[in-house]
């Protein structure tokens, strides 16, 4: 029987591998996506998988959207990615984030529990909720501290989540997931906007990079081993909350100087400290401990981040040489 599977936020980073990796496990895949004025599926196209793709209409906010995806989809599995997931912007939209990221969680459930109650269901929680540190390696049962609208939203949508577990018997897990990078990284995010402009300098293309707080320090993994773990969660007879990290963190600094590096460029001749970058609250350091996604879903990272750095920084090379 072929298996069916809904992914909200399709069209993002997660999304489209996501649905890679389950067209090649088989399933029929239908996707969730909110309408935009122009075309937001580039990501599906890099991947050519955008036709086998059924897409369905639908917005996080609107209730009724998603229970009408839900009874059409008829879906064994759902994967909760869609967000506003910048952390940056969660300050100037912070009820957008709260309504989409937050309360919309709450929308998704409530049409499983009322129209599909075997549905297995996944919510994209972040490393964003341990925000101030609580300890030095963080893991699943570290006391969360956000420190942004972004953190404060995807809390809610964490604990509602473990709720209706709790309450109505949902296999429903949420994976705790540390930074996760790729070639379809959104431009904004810092390790794209660093790999893009080492690309953009190597070729003439750009002078400098302006940057923020580049001592903060990230565990950062590639978005494709990641969604691996999201699968196996919902594969366990029973529904749980993992941390998905790969136990290294690095700063933004050292970030910055092997991209440039993988050009035999020095990024210290082309960074330029910006205050319009940074954020009126920092998330400092995170630093994840996967050992339960491990030892329960035998889940581990296969990409090391120099690794990482140089596919995005050679897929930015290319996209860039041709513009
Ligand atoms: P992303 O690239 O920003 O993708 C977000 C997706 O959500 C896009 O498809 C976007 O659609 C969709 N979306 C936004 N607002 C929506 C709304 N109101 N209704 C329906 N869809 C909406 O994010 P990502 O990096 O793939 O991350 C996937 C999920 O994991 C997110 O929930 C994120 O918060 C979470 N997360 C990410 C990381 C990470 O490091 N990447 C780590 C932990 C957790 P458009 O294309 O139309 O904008
Ligand atoms: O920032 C610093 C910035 O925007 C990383 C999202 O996927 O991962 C992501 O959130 C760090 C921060 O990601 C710039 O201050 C310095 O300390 O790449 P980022 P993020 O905020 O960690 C989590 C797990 C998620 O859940 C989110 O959805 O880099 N930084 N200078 C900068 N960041 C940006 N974006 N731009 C700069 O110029």
């Amino acid at each position: 029987m072929t298996k069916h599977a809904l992914i909200t936020g399709i069209t993002g980073q997660d999304g489209a591998y996501l649905a890679k990796l389950l067209l090649e496990k088989g399933y029929r895949v239908h996707g969730l996506v909110a309408r935009r004025s122009s075309d937001t599926r580039w990501r599906l196209r890099e991947l050519g998988i955008e036709s086998d793709i059924v897409f369905l209409d639908g917005d996080l906010s609107d209730g009724t959207a998603l229970q009408r995806a839900v009874v059409k989809a008829r879906p064994d599995e759902i994967y909760n990615l869609a967000a506003q997931s910048f952390v940056a912007t969660s300050w100037d939209q912070p009820i957008t984030t709260g309504i989409v990221d937050g309360l919309g969680v709450t929308h998704l459930l409530e049409a499983i529990r009322q129209f599909s109650p075997e549905t297995r269901f996944y919510q994209a929680s972040t490393s964003e909720m341990f925000g101030l540190i609580r300890a030095d390696r963080q893991d699943e049962n570290t006391p969360f501290y956000p420190r942004s609208p972004y953190g404060v939203a995807k809390l809610y949508g964490h604990w509602i989540t473990v709720n209706y577990r709790e309450s109505f018997g949902l296999h429903a897990s949420s994976g705790i997931l540390f930074n996760h990078e790729s070639p379809l990284r959104g431009i904004e995010f810092v390790t794209r906007k660093v790999t893009d402009a080492a690309a953009r300098i190597k070729l003439g293309r750009q002078r400098e990079l302006r940057l923020g707080n580049i001592d903060a320090k990230r565990d950062w993994g590639f978005a494709g081993d990641y969604v691996e773990a999201m699968w196996l969660m919902l594969q366990q007879d029973k529904a749980d909350d993992y941390v998905v990290a790969t136990g290294v963190t690095t700063t933004v600094r050292d970030m910055c100087r092997i991209a440039f590096e993988c050009l035999e460029l020095d990024y210290r001749d082309y960074v330029v400290i910006d205050p319009a970058y940074f954020r009126p609250a920092e998330v400092d350091v995170l630093l994840g401990n996967p050992a339960k996604a491990e030892r329960v879903l035998g889940w581990q990272p296969k990409t090391s981040l120099e690794n990482l750095i140089r596919m995005m920084v050679e897929a930015d090379l290319r996209r860039v040489a041709k513009e």
